[in-house]
């Protein structure tokens, strides 16, 4: 089989990659390891920045999102039983963001797909790929016990962190950045009304909490616990008793509490590739880098790494290469940019096991001056919000 570009991945990036290519007239196949359920039932992320608001209008798949996503103008920052909000909208110039979960987006994604023919393989294993640093590259997978090979002119990894794209990449030609980090969030999701109208973000001495949601019934909600924790320990009952722990009592009291329909640990990490391009493969999404979730930036970046590479493509295919050729630099800028804020965001409202107590001083006083000044809560909203494209 032969197309324009092989995609490997169907998460955010890889769907949205696709989706951005078809409108554009570019034939592109997916391969992805898994089953659409499998890919259907991770649950991450829940806040989108405007700009990926627009790429999804841009992609032809935002008609669900706007008719059941939330828009929020803000979020509360609650330190010390107090409760800061952070009013993005009013710091912003009117900027906002959606609450809609990755769950729902690639699901509208997955379908529209299947409604407009396109290509798709699940359950592709042994995916790999050769020949990238010519101009014919070419990728093979097992699928049903046979081997098929697909001729391409560039491969996109969109294949997460744990994919095969950037571990195919000659180790002396990349660089890594990364940093782990000594704790873990632990989420809950359950049918339940929200804590509050917004996202509460929640710095405690017994750890951070987020408060977060789907929809005005169903909620998210996160607690900061060590590495060494497994979910199996953590009952429904205790998760509720510990989140009401680290609210103020006020919103303790009127926390409404249910089953859990999921619950699951994830560890943070900053991670960051470089460069992203390879010849003919490009890196896009948490295949080049990862953030914490603090910031909410991992599903954001994603989609700003392929508005680039979707643009850069389409050029190529119009006889104008500068687009691929600056795909990596451009979007490091912004791949960094979010990375110290998920960092920042990280520092402040968490609580580090050892933690220097000059340095424990020095970072509740910046907490104090995020809440208190204007300026440093415009720093705040500007990014939480996304920066504005440069170009
Ligand atoms: P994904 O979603 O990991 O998709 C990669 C796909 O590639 C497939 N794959 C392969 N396919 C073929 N062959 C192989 N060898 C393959 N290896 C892997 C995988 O099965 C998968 O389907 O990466 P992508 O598309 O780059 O998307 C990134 C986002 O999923 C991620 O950054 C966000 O979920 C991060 N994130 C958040 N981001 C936000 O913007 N806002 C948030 O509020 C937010 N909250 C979160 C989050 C991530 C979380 N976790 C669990 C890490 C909250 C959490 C708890
Ligand atoms: C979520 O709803 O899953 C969520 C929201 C905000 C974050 C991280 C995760 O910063």
């Amino acid at each position: 089989m032969r197309v324009q570009v092989a995609i490997i991945g169907a998460g955010p990036a890889g769907l949205i990659l696709g989706q951005l290519l078809h409108k554009a007239g570019i034939d592109a196949i997916i391969l992805e390891l898994h089953t659409p359920d499998y890919v259907l039932g991770r649950i991450r992320a829940g806040v989108l920045e405007q700009v990926a608001v627009d790429l999804l209008d841009e992609a032809g798949v935002g008609a669900r999102m706007h008719a059941e996503g939330l828009v929020h103008r803000g979020i509360d920052l609650l330190i010390e039983n107090r409760r800061h909000r952070i009013d993005l909208h009013g710091l912003t110039g009117g900027k906002t963001v959606m609450i809609y979960g990755q769950t729902e987006l690639t699901k509208d994604i997955m379908e529209a797909r299947k409604a407009a023919g396109l290509k798709t393989v699940y359950e592709a294993k042994e995916v790999s790929i050769h020949d990238f640093d010519t101009t014919h590259p070419r990728v093979r997978y097992v699928k049903d016990g046979t081997t098929h090979e697909i001729e391409c002119d560039f491969i996109a990894g969109c294949d997460g962190f744990h994919g095969v794209c950037r571990a195919s990449v000659p180790r002396n030609a990349i660089t890594n950045y990364e940093r782990v980090y000594p704790f873990g969030w632990l989420g809950l999701l359950s049918d339940t009304p929200p804590a509050s109208e917004e996202l509460i973000y929640v710095k405690n001495e017994r750890g951070f909490a987020l408060c977060s949601m789907r929809s005005h019934t169903r909620s998210r909600y996160y607690l900061q616990v060590p590495l060494s924790e497994r979910v199996e320990h953590w009952a429904d009952d205790r998760f509720w008793e510990e989140l009401r722990r680290r609210l103020d009592p006020q919103t303790a009291e009127t926390l409404v509490t249910g089953p859990s329909i999921e619950k699951s640990i994830a560890p943070l990490r900053s991670f960051v590739a470089e460069p992203l391009r390879f010849g003919r493969l490009f890196l896009a999404g948490d295949a080049a880098h990862i953030v914490p979730p603090t910031g909410a930036k991992g599903l954001n970046l994603a989609a700003s790494d392929v508005r680039y590479l979707a643009r850069g493509l389409i050029d190529f295919y119009h006889g104008d290469a500068n687009g691929i050729d600056s795909y990596s630099e451009r979007c490091l800028k912004r791949i960094w940019k979010a990375e110290r804020f998920s960092w920042w965001m990280t520092m402040l409202l968490h609580r580090f096991p050892d933690t220097h107590a000059f340095d424990q001083k020095a970072l509740e006083a910046e907490l104090d001056y995020v809440v208190h000044s204007l300026a440093a809560r415009t720093t705040l909203a500007e990014n939480y919000v996304g920066l504005a494209f440069v170009d």
